[in-house]
């Protein structure tokens, strides 16, 4: 069974994976207006994965006696200036998740929940995967720096991305 405090800390982390989904929904958005379908591509799947962890958590708070509510959100930015920028935008976006997530690691090794402890290794495991998706892809962009045709083959490179295998479910 959760213990309250941890049921709200799940569901604050629920909320930051739903923000995470829209963020990356809304810069999908912003790169196909603009006619990068590479890095629309990536970011549309990358909407879809953040979904996914939500999901994943509301199982789990709801199989352990929790309550997984639906968060209300702001709408997220629209305009993202460059593709650098954006990707670097996604890096710090992954940094705070990480944050996040070690926090609440934190908290369920002080309220001894070994159980939530082992269900968020999975989180802790994708973290560390993408934030170096994202650091790679911003080093490629430093390399390109205002080359238009290394550009143009960034996003091509980008339509073939597969994400990177998740870890095993927990
Ligand atoms: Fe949910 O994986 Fe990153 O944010």
């Amino acid at each position: 069974m959760l213990t309250k405090e941890i049921e709200k800390c799940l569901n604050r982390q629920i909320e930051l994976e739903f923000e995470s989904s829209q963020y990356y929904l809304s810069m999908a958005s912003w790169a196909q207006r603009h006619g990068y379908t590479g890095v629309t591509k990536f970011l549309y799947l990358q909407a879809d994965e953040e979904r996914a962890h939500m999901i994943k958590l509301f199982h789990f708070v709801n199989d352990r006696g929790g309550h997984a509510l639906v968060p209300a959100l702001a709408a997220p930015p629209t305009d993202f200036g460059s593709v650098k920028e954006l990707f670097k935008k996604v890096f710090d976006h992954e940094q705070l998740v990480s944050r996040e997530i070690n926090e609440l690691v934190d908290e369920c090794l002080k309220a001894k929940d070994y159980a939530t402890h082992n269900f968020l290794q999975w989180y802790v495991a994708e973290q560390i995967e993408e934030e170096k998706s994202a650091q790679t892809l911003i080093d490629k962009l430093e390399m390109i720096g205002n080359d238009k045709g290394g550009l143009y083959l960034f996003d091509r490179d980008l339509e073939n991305f597969a994400p990177a295998q998740e870890p095993n479910a927990a």
